[in-house]
């Protein structure tokens, strides 16, 4: 089990020195901005902001802005164990002797316990104001850069119900608190609370709405997994925490909200309304331009006794989003070799900002099966708004940099293998012609094969014979030649 709260994930990071209090007065308008970026960008702890200017609850940021910290956070202690629990999920080979039988009886009770369970009472119900009482402009929402229209809920849980099955998502969709009592909903419209949003407007109805804020960190984690519409974010939370996710009845709709959460918002979504949302200085290290979003309003507020609003900020890369994301990738690489099982490896840099470039590894076995790849990742689930994919061999390191673009520059003829489609493009693209829809790029930087029409001899790499390696390293520390590290 790993954490059940905020309060003992932050615990836990100060004592390992990886958490630092600032108790100097800071607004939360752009200056807790501006110390948090320094504090990403230069590999600094996890800070919790205790003296925040207007505001009489403290704020945590940069929770999850360290490799090591979000692995921390996912109770994970490498991406290998993960892979080992994942299979037994993905692969559950059946039981052969009694034996075996017996042995599988802990993993079983295992996942059993990992489901969603409810209570009755709840911290996150501690103080609770409805009606006039309500009133977001008490919360120490941040500002977070010069542009940006308002204050943006950023690292919301958003939970809510399809109409027709009745099955909960949860979404990480930002907030622009817009008074005491509204905000934006900004769901992008291929997302999953988009689509149950739509299903309650074609019916003309309110569609409920609650939102938490500072959930343990796999809950939180839970929120921007891109799982497939109807799989359960908090089966997915109570997996990786180990134990299911307590949830209580919320006091205003009919939803079931985390029981341990900081604060949660209750109200709803009209289906008829819209409002101008942003801009708001987005994870593409740019602005993301002003448009119509749905508008949430808020009907009560629960949280704890001494709540810790939780927060972050995206901007220009690396930031804590990146840490996010390449956690994502990690998670689901198992999923997707699944699915499209000749992908041997596979590397969104931050870089490319989750969507903007995906390189990888495949074994190659037929002709043209680096664009099929392609098309299998363009057309599985979040993936699809893959901007650019480059195809390499399995023998190259997607995580090489500079050898990595060695080895793609030198494979590839560009007019025979690039594959230009047209698509759906992630709702943030602002280079496309059209919102929503444009093209994508994937780059075949294969071997190349007789028969797939390549008519001439391809060379092998250049590698030293081991018997000569192995001399020579014998021989190294003698020779005295100074190679700063490179040599050996
Ligand atoms: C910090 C952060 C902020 C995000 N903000 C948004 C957002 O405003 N709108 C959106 O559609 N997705 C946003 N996302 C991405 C979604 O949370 C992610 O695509 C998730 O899988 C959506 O869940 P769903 O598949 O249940 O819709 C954000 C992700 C992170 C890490
Ligand atoms: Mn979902």
């Amino acid at each position: 089990m790993s954490y059940r709260s905020l309060g003992e994930f932050l615990r836990a990071l100060e004592q390992d020195g990886d958490l630092v209090r600032v108790t100097a007065p800071v607004s939360p308008r752009l200056e807790i901005s501006e110390i948090a970026d320094r504090a990403v960008k230069g590999g600094g702890p996890a800070l919790l902001f205790e003296n925040v200017q207007g505001s009489k609850f403290p704020v945590a940021i940069n929770t999850f802005a360290s490799r090591e910290r979000m692995r921390k956070a996912l109770g994970i202690a490498s991406w290998e164990e993960w892979d080992e629990r994942l299979d037994f999920f993905l692969d559950p080979k059946p039981p052969e002797g009694l034996l075996d039988k017996i042995r599988a009886i802990p993993r079983v009770t295992e996942l059993a316990a990992v489901f969603p369970k409810t209570v009755r009472t709840a911290p996150s119900q501690e103080v609770v104001a409805t009606g006039d009482a309500v009133d977001l402009t008490e919360l120490p929402v941040l500002t977070c850069w010069p542009q940006d229209a308002g204050p943006f809920i950023t690292l919301p849980l958003v939970i809510t119900k399809d109409p027709s099955s009745g099955k909960t998502n949860v979404g990480m969709y930002r907030m622009q608190v817009y008074d005491r009592a509204t905000t934006g909903m900004h769901w992008q419209k291929h997302k999953d609370g988009a689509g149950q949003a739509r299903g309650y407007e074609r019916e003309g109805r309110r569609m409920e709405v609650a939102v938490a804020i500072g959930c343990d960190p796999a809950t939180v984690f839970s929120a921007i997994a891109p799982l497939p519409p109807g799989v359960s974010e908090l089966l997915f939370a109570g997996f990786l925490r180990g134990e299911g996710v307590p949830l209580v009845r919320a006091k205003t709709v009919d939803l079931l909200v985390p029981a341990e959460a900081e604060f949660v918002l209750e109200g709803y979504v009209d289906p008829a309304e819209r409002r101008r949302e942003g801009p708001f200085g987005d994870h593409t290290g740019f602005y993301s331009l002003d448009d119509d979003f749905p508008v949430f309003h808020v009907t009560a507020i629960t949280r704890r006794e001494r709540p810790v609003y939780m927060t972050t900020i995206v901007g220009r890369p690396p930031m804590e989003d990146g840490f996010m994301g390449e956690a994502v990738e990690r998670l689901f690489l198992p999923l997707v070799k699944k699915t499209i099982p000749e992908i041997r490896d596979m590397y969104l840099p931050v870089e490319g900002i989750f969507h903007n470039l995906a390189i990888v590894a495949i074994d190659k076995r037929y002709p043209g099966h680096a664009r099929k790849t392609m098309h299998a990742i363009w057309g599985m689930g979040q993936l699809m708004f893959t901007k650019t994919i480059v195809v390499v061999d399995a023998d190259v390191d997607v995580r090489g940099g500079g050898q990595l673009l060695w080895r793609v520059l030198t494979a590839i003829d560009p007019e025979r293998d690039v594959e230009i489609v047209h698509g759906p493009v992630d709702e943030l693209d602002f280079a496309s012609r059209l919102p929503c829809y444009g093209s994508k790029l994937g780059v075949d930087a294969t071997r190349k094969w007789k028969e797939e029409g390549f008519g001439r001899r391809w060379p092998d790499v250049i590698e030293m014979s081991d018997v000569v390696r192995r001399k020579i390293d014998a021989l190294w520390p003698s020779l005295g030649i100074k190679t700063g590290g490179r040599g050996v």
